[in-house]
């Protein structure tokens, strides 16, 4: 592919429509005698640099700042890193009657909490990689997608030998000692030890993209719940506790987040400009993710915006109704182009052990590009709207419309074509 000769094309025929500025946008209009290259179709990298992504970290000062004596004090550098693994002796009258029991507890205070070494001599007989996209229940737009490596959170509880009335797994990041805040995240002891083969295992990554997970994307270890938006994946991780309280203790609940939910299934449009010149195709394009219900495909529609036309809510009868169209969704990359060099794909999770084929695309828990080229629109002004369509025929924002277990309202996208 050569980016660079598409890119220098994209930059002449934009300037030559007097758009200078929109270079950077994806949603752009490129002259109708240049070809319309792939980067124009997908402009994202298929791997997002550690540094890229969007950051949602609490604290104050956040983890990723600490230097120093405080980072080493935190426990956040691979020779200080330290993990408790413990019980939690929680009972409450009426509600939990028997306390939780493990044979052995790992406690930095006795002296023998869990250390990075020996979280990479897990590693070597039972690690695993996989690819995930990362994605905030409250932000509506994918975070990144990673190929992270760790282990399953089921090899490190083995540990612990034998379980006793252990019916929660919850687990927090460094936090400092004020109380406020402690961010928790949780899963049942079921989804913790029991991953159906098909899926993608609850783990403790230390890897992103074949190297060292950084301080500023969790690490030296943090958690990685592939079913789950990004506050079950939680940072920096240090504690985990085996409780039989079997409620849902995430403090994401407490701001009204619905703490069961999945990853959704949803489509993101990206930014661009606004105005576009009469005659040339205008490129719309974004990015899906393909949440726990599947993606089966990814729509969309155009309206013309005459005037006094009204806002349409997602579940107008007119947006229901409209007659939406396929987008194309990007195929397969070229893998041995988009993983960490060495990479072999056979030794992925989600990929055949033989053939080194994706089991599915788009990729499970993944996010992927897609597209659509708008020609011979007249001058006027119009709306855009994308949406999935999951595995199960329900089209975006169902099945679950509720904002609160995931943001996936229709997004829609206005411009002009010039006279
Ligand atoms: N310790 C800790 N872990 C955390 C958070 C946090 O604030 N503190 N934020 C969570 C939330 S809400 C999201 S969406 C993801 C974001 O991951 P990222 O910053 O790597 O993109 O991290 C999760 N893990
Ligand atoms: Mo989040």
């Amino acid at each position: 592919m050569s980016s660079r000769l598409t890119r220098r094309d994209a930059i002449r025929t934009t300037a030559a429509a007097g758009l200078a500025a929109s270079i950077t946008g994806t949603m752009k209009q490129v002259n109708a005698e240049t070809a319309i290259s792939q980067s124009d179709l997908v402009p994202h990298s298929f791997l997002t640099p550690g540094k890229q992504f969007y950051d949602v970290s609490r604290g104050n000062p956040k983890p990723f700042s600490l230097t120093g004596k405080a980072l080493e004090d935190a426990k956040l550098t691979p020779d200080t890193w330290q993990l408790n693994l413990k019980v939690d002796p929680f009972t409450e009258d009426g509600v939990v009657r028997e306390p939780a029991a493990a044979e052995r507890e790992f406690d930095a205070a006795e002296g023998t909490a869990i250390d990075y070494q020996q979280l990479m001599d897990l590693g070597e007989k039972h690690g695993v990689k996989f690819i995930k996209a990362m994605q905030c229940l409250n932000i509506p737009e994918p975070l990144g997608q990673g190929l992270w490596e760790g282990v399953p959170l089921s090899i490190v509880l083995r540990e612990c030998g034998l379980l006793k009335n252990v019916r929660r797994v919850y687990y927090r990041g460094f936090h400092n000692n004020d109380p406020s805040q402690i961010f928790q995240s949780s899963v049942s002891y079921t989804q913790a030890t029991e991953t159906p083969p098909s899926e993608l295992p609850a783990f403790l990554a230390y890897k992103l993209n074949g190297k060292p997970l950084s301080l500023l994307r969790g690490g030296p270890v943090r958690m990685i719940i592939p079913w789950a938006h990004g506050f079950k994946s939680i940072k920096w991780l240090r504690e985990i506790f085996l409780t039989n309280d079997f409620r849902v203790n995430d403090t994401y609940a407490l701001n009204n987040n619905d703490p069961e939910s999945y990853l959704k299934t949803g489509a993101y449009l990206d930014k661009g400009p606004t105005e576009f010149e009469n005659g040339e195709p205008v490129i719309i394009t974004g990015q899906a993710i393909n949440g726990y219900s599947g993606l089966e495909r990814v729509e969309y529609w155009v309206r013309e915006l005459i005037p006094g036309a009204k806002r349409l809510d997602d579940n107008s009868i007119e947006v229901k109704q409209a007659p939406w169209k396929h987008c194309v969704i990007a195929e397969e990359p070229a893998w041995n182009e988009v993983l960490p060099e060495g990479t072999d794909r056979r030794t992925l999770l989600g990929f055949d052990h033989e053939t080194g084929k994706p089991n599915s695309w788009p990729l499970r828990y993944g996010m992927v590009s897609f597209h659509v080229a708008l020609r011979d629109l007249k001058p006027g002004r119009y709306e855009v709207r994308a949406r999935t369509v999951d595995g199960n025929g329900f089209a975006q924002p169902e099945p679950r419309s509720i904002q609160k277990s995931g943001k996936n309202a229709i997004q829609t996208r206005r411009f002009t074509i010039k006279a």
